[in-house]
């Protein structure tokens, strides 16, 4: 091969080499054409080996003319390896893009259950009268649930058939609180009168649960102790309540006669039917009024009990129970419903 052949050949490879390079699609490819148009078997290595039958003369010229060769396919290789890296770097980008305007899965958002916000909802209408929130043990002794409240020894509600009893070890024998007065006993217990707190929370009964039934339900308590204390301040204070309560200013409120050991005199405490007015509903069974609870000027007996004067303390105690609010506000017929965590009744309230 003669320095013209040799220029022939290596400007037929560079034809080659920029169709080749061109029509690449893949880094791959470029590859390949790196080795057919730059290797061992390419123009360029055939003319470097007819370099060696030339003249001293024409070597020099023949040397530049492949280097020119090598220069240009490789720039064409390195400008079409910018294109395909750009390329699959865009087409990369276009797969994790992130779209916006997609809805979310949103997250499941729970709420407290409807009990625990008519506990809340009581709390602050009783602090805005005046009173603490007191909390006490679910765990009690016969002291603090009965012995204190005036209950005596054989009353029916310290039978095992009402009430729960737990025995731990060789230890004194505990009951689960069947109301929420031994936290009223254990308040004071710890502080002097004037006393003003209402203790809500869960109790238990022993009893099987049933659409009417539960052996756990909650409490609200409210507890005053001053000085001149009279039934007045007691009906004034369930009025102002249930007033709250039911958002409703003509809510009346009915007291009968009833008996409770820690309390005397005793009532139970029923308001004027806030669904029909007085006229006869489902909710009020026809009578115009609903029963919420009892209520009674506390007994000189738990006074003596807890180390209080009864000459120089009076008090009165009101309770009634949540799951019956409940039941009553929203219509609810089965007290089951409160426990049997059914997502689809729990997210209704
Ligand atoms: C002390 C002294 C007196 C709290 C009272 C009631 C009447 C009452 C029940 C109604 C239905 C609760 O939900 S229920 O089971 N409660 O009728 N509770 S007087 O009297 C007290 C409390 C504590 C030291």
């Amino acid at each position: 091969m003669n320095l013209a052949e040799a220029q022939s050949a290596l400007d037929a490879g560079l034809l080659e080499a920029r169709s080749a390079v061109e029509t690449a699609t893949l880094i791959d490819d470029l590859e390949e054409a790196s080795r057919q148009f730059l290797g061992k078997r390419s123009p360029a290595s055939a003319a470097n080996e007819a370099i060696k039958g030339l003249s001293a003369e024409e070597r020099p010229a023949a040397g530049q003319a492949v280097g020119a060769y090598r220069a240009a396919v490789t720039e064409l290789i390195d400008a079409r390896r910018g294109v395909l890296q750009g390329v699959a770097e865009a087409a990369g980008a276009e797969g994790e893009r992130l779209d916006l305007t997609l809805g979310g899965h949103g997250r499941m958002r729970g709420h407290l259950h409807l009990i625990t916000q008519i506990q809340r909802e009581l709390e602050d209408i009783f602090v805005g009268l005046g009173y603490r929130v007191a909390e006490g043990p679910e765990v009690e002794d016969d002291w603090h649930n009965f012995e204190a409240l005036n209950i005596p020894p054989a009353h029916p509600a310290r039978s095992m058939q009402d009430t729960i009893y737990v025995q731990l070890g060789n230890e004194e024998q505990v009951l689960l609180r069947t109301h929420t007065s031994p936290v009223q006993i254990r308040t004071m217990e710890t502080h002097e009168p004037p006393i003003y707190v209402v203790a809500p929370g869960r109790t238990y009964r022993n009893e099987t649960l049933d659409a009417r039934h539960s052996p756990v339900f909650h409490q609200i308590e409210c507890l005053a102790v001053d000085r001149n204390l009279t039934m007045a301040d007691l009906f004034g204070t369930i009025e102002a309540f249930v007033r709250q309560l039911f958002n409703n200013d003509s809510v009346r409120t009915r007291f009968r006669s009833d008996f409770f050991p820690y309390t005397e005199p005793s009532a139970e405490l029923a308001v004027s039917c806030v669904f029909c007015h007085g006229n006869g509903c489902r909710v009020c069974s026809h009578t115009g009024w609903i029963e919420l609870g009892g209520c009674g000027m506390v007994d000189p007996n738990v006074f003596v009990a807890v180390g209080y004067d009864p000459e120089e303390w009076q008090g009165f105690a009101f309770g009634f129970g949540l799951e019956r609010l409940a039941m009553i506000r929203y219509g609810i017929d089965e007290i089951r419903t409160f426990v049997e965590n059914d997502v689809r009744f729990l997210a209704r309230y």
